[in-house]
C-alpha cells in the first residue's frame, strides 16, 4: 500500500481520475490500494483530498512549521464493503493530552447522552453488580449520569485534559487507550460488564480486531457492546464529505459492521438511526447466537442493498457531488470577497479542516472562526491557518456572512444567535449543497 499511496502524493486534481494507475485491473476510475484493515480484502480508492492536516491539531500562530500532514483518500473493500482510509495517522498524534474536543460543548449532545445513560441504566443493567464501561468517555457527557446514579462505571479515555474534565463531574477513567491488554486489565481488576459503549470512537479505531478481543474479553455473557458513529448512508445521501478526516478512519454501514461483527464471533442483533452529528446508527452487537437480530438490522440492510450503496457507481457518484459543492463554495465565497463583504466562520469542527483544505480556504476568504472551545481559542485552523475566535469576537461586530461549520449542530446555533440574524446576518451552508440562508 505504501507504495502506490507514495506515488499519488502530491496530484495536482486530488478528486480527479489518477489516469497512471487506471490500468491497475478494473473498469472504474480508482486505484486498487492492498489490503482491507479489517478482512484483508482488495481495496478500491474512489475519493482522494489530497494532502490534509491533522483535524483537531490548532496551531499557535508561532508554530505554523512543523505541521503533521497525509494524504487522505477513501478506499471500499471489495469483499466486506468496509469503506476506510487509505491512510493511517498514528493514534498518539491525535489523542494526547491536550486534544481539545469537548462533547459537552452542545446542550443538544447533552441531551441525547443522557438518554443514552437511562437506556442502559432502565433496561440493560439488570444483573446483581451492574458495570458499564464507556471507550471515548471524553469530558463524561454520557457518564455523567451513569456516576450520579451510583452506578459502577468505567471510561476509557487516552487524552487527559478531557479525562480530568469528567473526573471533576464525578467520573472514573483510565487514561489509556482500549484495546485488547486494556480490556483483559479492567476485567481482572473490576471485573466483567454489562455493556460496553462508545460514540464517534469505534470508527475513529483501524485495529478494530484487537477492540472486538477486548470486548470478548470484558463483556459478561449476555452483555452488549454498543456503538454509535456518523453513518455512511448518511454521508453519501447528504454529500456530507467534511466527515471525511483523520479521525474518521472508517464510514460504517449495517453490511460492513455486520461481517465485520461476524468475523469477529459476534452478531450485529440492531441499528437505530440517529438524526444527531448529520446521521448516525447505533450498533448493537452480542456474542454470536446470544441474542436475536431484531427487524431493523434486515430493514436497513435491504435500504443499503435497494440504495446500492455498496456500488462503485454510488461512491463514485458521491466523489462527482463533493467536486461540486467545492466549486459551489469557492466561488461563492470569491464572489463575496470581490464584493467586499465581510465573511466569518462558525464552529472550529474537526471537519471543517477537510473542508477548508480541500477547498483551498484561508484568512482572506473567512476571516476568522468563531469557537467556544478555550483551548482552540487564539490558535489557527490547521493547514489553513484561520485564526480562532471566542463567540463575543463574533457577537460583537457581526460580519455579513458566517459559514457554518458546525453545520450539525445547526439548529442549536441558529436559536443561540438569533441576534447575528436580527442585525441582517446570513448564514452560509454547504451540505447537502451550497446555498445562503
Ligand atoms: P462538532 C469532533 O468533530 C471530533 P467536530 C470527533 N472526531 C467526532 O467524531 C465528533 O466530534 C463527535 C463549537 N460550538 O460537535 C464547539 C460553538 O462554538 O461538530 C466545537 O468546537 N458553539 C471526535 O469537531 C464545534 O463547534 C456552539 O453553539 O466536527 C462543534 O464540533 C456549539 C454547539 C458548538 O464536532
Ligand atoms: N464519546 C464522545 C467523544 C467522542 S471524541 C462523543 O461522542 O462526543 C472521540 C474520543 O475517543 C476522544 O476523546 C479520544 O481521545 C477517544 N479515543 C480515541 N481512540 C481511543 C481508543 N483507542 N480508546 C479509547 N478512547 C479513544
Ligand atoms: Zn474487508
Amino acid at each position: 500500500m505504501e507504495s502506490i499511496a507514495e506515488g499519488l502524493r502530491g496530484t495536482a486534481d486530488p478528486l480527479g481520475v489518477h489516469k497512471g494507475f487506471a490500468a491497475v485491473g478494473c473498469a472504474h476510475r480508482f486505484v486498487r490500494m492492498s489490503a482491507c484493515r479489517i478482512c484483508g480484502g482488495n481495496l478500491t480508492e474512489y475519493v482522494d483530498f489530497g494532502r490534509q492536516p491533522l483535524s483537531d491539531a490548532f496551531v499557535k500562530p508561532d508554530q505554523t512549521e512543523n505541521e503533521f500532514f497525509f494524504r487522505l483518500a477513501v478506499a471500499m473493500c471489495e469483499a466486506c464493503t468496509m469503506v476506510q482510509l487509505v491512510e493511517e495517522v498514528p493514534r498518539d498524534r491525535m489523542f494526547h493530552h491536550d486534544y481539545p474536543y469537548q462533547s459537552s460543548g452542545s446542550s443538544v449532545m447533552r441531551k441525547h447522552f443522557e438518554l443514552v445513560a437511562h437506556r442502559f441504566l432502565d433496561s440493560e443493567l439488570t444483573s446483581d453488580d451492574p458495570f458499564i464501561v464507556e471507550i471515548g468517555s471524553n469530558d463524561g457527557i454520557m457518564l455523567k449520569a451513569v456516576s450520579d446514579a451510583g452506578i459502577k462505571h468505567l471510561g476509557v479515555e487516552p487524552s487527559g485534559a478531557v479525562g480530568e474534565m469528567a473526573r471533576s463531574k464525578g467520573v472514573r477513567v483510565r487514561t489509556a487507550f482500549f484495546e485488547e491488554s486494556t480490556a483483559t486489565e479492567i476485567a481482572e481488576s473490576e471485573g466483567h460488564a454489562d455493556v460496553i459503549y462508545a460514540a464517534n470512537t469505534i470508527c475513529h479505531i483501524p485495529y478494530l480486531d484487537s477492540i472486538f478481543r477486548g470486548v470478548d474479553a470484558l463483556l459478561k455473557p449476555g452483555g452488549v457492546f454498543v456503538f454509535e458513529d456518523p453513518y455512511f448512508g448518511d454521508i453519501v445521501e447528504k454529500t456530507s464529505f467534511d466527515q471525511i478526516y483523520d479521525e474518521h478512519f472508517y464510514l460504517f454501514t449495517a453490511r460492513s459492521v455486520r461481517a465485520m461483527a461476524q468475523r469477529f464471533g459476534f452478531d450485529l442483533v440492531d441499528v437505530e438511526r440517529l438524526p444527531v452529528h448529520g446521521g448516525e446508527v447505533r450498533y448493537s452487537i452480542s456474542r454470536q447466537g446470544e441474542r436475536t437480530p431484531t427487524a431493523a438490522v434486515a430493514a436497513l440492510l435491504a435500504e443499503e442493498d435497494e440504495r446500492r450503496l455498496a456500488e462503485p457507481a454510488t461512491v463514485e457518484a458521491f466523489g462527482a457531488s463533493v467536486r461540486k459543492i467545492r466549486d459551489d463554495l469557492v466561488a461563492l465565497l470569491t464572489k463575496l470577497k470581490e464584493e467586499g463583504r465581510t465573511v466569518a466562520a462558525y464552529g472550529a469542527t474537526a471537519k471543517s479542516a477537510t473542508v477548508a483544505n480541500y477547498c483551498g480556504l484561508g484568512p482572506e476568504l473567512v476571516s476568522y472562526v468563531s469557537d467556544t472551545t478555550p483551548a482552540k481559542q487564539h490558535r489557527l485552523t490547521p493547514g489553513s491557518h484561520i485564526p480562532v475566535y471566542p463567540p463575543e469576537v463574533f457577537r460583537e461586530n457581526y460580519p455579513e456572512y458566517a459559514l457554518l461549520f458546525a453545520w450539525n449542530h445547526a439548529d442549536e446555533i441558529m436559536a443561540n444567535e438569533q441576534g447575528f440574524r436580527d442585525a441582517g446576518g446570513k448564514w452560509i451552508l454547504y451540505v447537502p449543497e451550497v446555498r445562503v440562508v
